[in-house]
């Protein structure tokens, strides 16, 4: 695994996986048996308050972790003869009213991670890994294989020194246990869906002679990037300013 760039590993069982909202694992692979979550460690792009510099060190981890993905399930497949899946990082997403609009994935990374025994949740509401703390980003490989499951881990790694409430800026975590997240999203994503959605609403009410500059306007060049690249978050803060781990 540290040979396809995997930081660390955990085995869970389907049965301990506990996300309260995402739909249950039969759902997506009936036979599911085991999860098998690999830890990929953010690099100190996330630190950079050029946040175009940030997005791309992301991407180009969500990149490597793509292909380990499909790489491990495809090993599965092919040398051990096991039935495997692998289940989405970000998008796709369920982007239904009832999946409120793309905030409950089909499957919760973190959720699996902490079943995996890979760690627990701070107070942003990140599962911190003793190594990495909040600078971990987890992919899954769900198997028909009953594999022996990692203890959970127990020590709270969380230090409840709230540099990560009092420091975010959308004010996303004031609730105990808890993220705001269209607070989250409007402060992290400020050119996502829902300024999508304001951009055309004014464009459609706007008069034809404006539309030109609308669409040369700043706000249009942010908003067809993000769509471009797919998403983009401009605050990395409460992984990055987390002082847990090495
Ligand atoms: C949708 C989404 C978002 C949405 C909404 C997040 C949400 N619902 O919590 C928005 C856009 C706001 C968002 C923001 C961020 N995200 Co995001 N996001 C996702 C995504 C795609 C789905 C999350 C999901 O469905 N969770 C399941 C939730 C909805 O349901 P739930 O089962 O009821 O669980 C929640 C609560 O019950 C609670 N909870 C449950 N048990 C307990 C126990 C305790 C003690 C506490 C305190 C809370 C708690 O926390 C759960 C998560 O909110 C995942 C990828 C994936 N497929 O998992 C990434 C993911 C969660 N995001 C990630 C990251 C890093 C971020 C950001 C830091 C953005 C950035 N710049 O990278 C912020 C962090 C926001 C925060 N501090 O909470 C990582 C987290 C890795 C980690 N270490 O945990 C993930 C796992 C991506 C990945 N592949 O690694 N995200």
């Amino acid at each position: 695994m540290t040979g396809l760039g995997v930081d660390d590993v955990g085995i869970g069982a389907v049965s301990d996986y506990k996300s309260s909202l995402s739909p249950k694992i039969e759902t997506i692979f009936p036979q599911a048996k085991s999860m098998i979550v690999m830890a990929f460690k953010e690099l100190s792009n996330c630190e950079s308050e050029n946040k175009r510099i940030a997005m791309s060190g992301r991407m180009d981890l969500m990149e490597l972790m793509k292909s380990c993905n499909y790489k491990l399930a495809r090993f599965l497949e092919r040398e051990a003869s096991c039935k495997a899946m692998s289940t989405p990082l970000s998008y796709p997403l369920n982007m239904s009213r009832e999946a409120r609009y793309g905030l409950v994935a089909d499957f919760s990374q973190s959720h699996a991670a902490i079943a995996a025994g890979l760690g627990n949740w701070g107070s942003n509401n990140l599962a911190l890994h003793p190594k990495f703390g909040a600078r971990v980003l987890f992919a899954t490989v769900l198997c028909e294989a009953q594999l022996p499951p990692d203890p959970p881990f127990t020590e709270d790694l969380c230090l409840k020194c709230d540099v990560c409430v009092e420091g975010c800026s959308g004010h996303a975590l004031d609730e105990e246990g808890k993220t705001d997240e269209m607070k989250c999203m409007k402060h992290s994503q400020p050119f996502g869906i829902g300024a999508n959605m304001l951009f055309w609403g004014k464009f459609m009410s706007a008069a034809p002679e404006e539309w030109e500059k609308m669409i040369t306007s700043s706000e249009y060049m942010s908003l067809y990037q993000s769509q471009m690249i797919g998403f983009q978050y401009f605050c990395f803060h409460c992984l990055a300013k987390c002082p847990v781990g090495d």
